[in-house]
């Protein structure tokens, strides 16, 4: 998989992928990611990315023509409708469709993504209208920029490509893989300032352990996210 990366802060990204599971998926060549200084696409003696919105109001907004221009040379296409099968122009913003792990699965099946960076002010909607293939929120907050934004997505992203993971079986058995939060976990020391782990888990019988950690799942749902059991 290639992931392009359009920003006006190419440096935010520089070690971001440098540690882990990220690294060792870059390494194995399983994904490139590169990171494009915005203002490189632009033709403007001041490399101008952003103007004042008409209407008026506070902020300045992402100009359209950088964008699309930077669009063209990574993906290939200057509209959404002409964007060849297996690649994605993803918009990072506040009004976007939340990032699940249904999407993000979605996204690890392609060859290409295009991650747009906006600034929180705003991009000029011809971008969301006519340029990209999907506008994503990572949830029900304010961030400056979509910067922390594209990083959330590559990291859910490239860890479901096929071989990121040490044991292929971890992807399958976290939180939200089958609707519910993962069950707790616990390491040595079997006892810690008076808190003692589980009997169950010092047992070694695993169909009790198994069943030990389905209730523990379902009542850590019901107290963080009972949101996920309606
Ligand atoms: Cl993708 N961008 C910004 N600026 N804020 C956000 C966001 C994105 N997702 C949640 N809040």
């Amino acid at each position: 998989m290639k992931i392009d990366i359009i920003t006006i802060f190419p440096d935010y990204f520089r070690e971001a992928f440098a540690f882990g599971i990220i690294r060792r998926a870059v390494a194995a060549d399983l994904v490139e990611i590169k990171a494009h200084d915005l203002r490189s696409w632009t033709s403007d003696k001041h490399h101008l990315v952003d103007d004042r919105p008409f209407g008026g109001g506070d902020g300045m907004v992402l100009k359209p023509e950088p964008i699309f221009a930077a669009v063209e040379s990574l993906a290939g296409a200057r509209r959404n409708r002409d964007l060849a099968r297996g690649k994605r122009v993803v918009l990072l913003s506040p009004q976007g469709k939340q990032l699940s792990q249904v999407l993000a699965a979605d996204f690890a099946s392609c060859e290409q993504l295009v991650l747009i960076c906006g600034r929180y002010e705003g991009v000029d909607e011809r971008v969301a209208a006519a340029l990209v293939s999907d506008e994503v929120s990572i949830g029900d907050y304010v961030l400056s920029g979509g910067e922390p934004a594209a990083l959330v997505v590559i990291d859910a992203v490239i860890r479901l490509l096929p071989g990121a993971l040490g044991s292929e079986t971890s992807a399958s058995t976290e939180s939200f893989s089958d609707g519910l939060l993962d069950y707790p976990h616990y390491t040595r020391p079997p006892e810690f300032e008076g808190m003692n782990v589980p009997e169950v888990l010092l047992t070694g019988h695993h169909a009790e352990i198994a069943r030990w950690r389905r209730e523990a799942a379902m009542e850590k749902t019901k107290r963080n996210r009972p949101d996920l059991l309606k």
